[in-house]
């Protein structure tokens, strides 16, 4: 009797195993994340920058980024004024649907403060990102950046204001 109960049971449990499954993995492809990448640090510095191309397949709002690295990640945009670059510090990255919103080099890009160890080339970050969509929903997304680019590590890091945003 009671072996006939749970036979009874496994399907149903199974069902319900795989509903659970197929919304996280719909979860994680509301952004997709295209080539992730951290700088690699000099000797004696402790910031660096993250980059990546995202795609959302609807318009959602970057509010938040943790990282494994550092306890203090922030959003910059960074422009050209008066022949000096400037970083602001950015609350949140808006993502229409379907358009490549790019964090690259010169432009937006994640910063890193307070590394807790410095980053050589072929180590990886892990990030996790914090979404949230047009109905208030907040979801999250890791993504495992790859570190690059020690060889050619631009003054614009040693030049910038940065201090001066951070306040943590
Ligand atoms: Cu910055």
């Amino acid at each position: 009797m009671i072996e006939r109960h749970r036979l009874h049971l496994l399907p149903f449990s199974l069902a319900l195993l795989l509903m659970i499954v197929s919304s996280i993995t719909q979860a994680q492809d509301i952004v997709s994340i295209q080539n992730p990448w951290v700088r690699a640090t000099n000797p004696g510095q402790n910031i660096s920058a993250g980059y990546m191309t995202m795609t959302s397949t609807q318009d959602v709002t970057l509010i938040r980024v943790k990282s494994d690295v550092t306890e203090s990640v922030e959003m910059h945009s960074m422009k050209m004024e008066n022949n000096v670059m400037k970083m602001r510090m950015l609350d949140s990255l808006a993502l229409s649907l379907g358009k490549p919103y790019k964090l690259e080099p010169g432009g937006y890009h994640l910063m890193l403060f307070d590394l807790k160890k410095s980053l050589s080339d072929s180590q990886t970050v892990d990030f996790e990102m914090t979404f949230k969509n047009n109905k208030g929903a907040e979801f999250t997304q890791k993504v495992k950046a790859i570190v690059k680019g020690s060889e050619n590590n631009h003054q614009q890091l040693q030049q910038s204001d940065h201090e001066h945003h951070h306040n943590h």
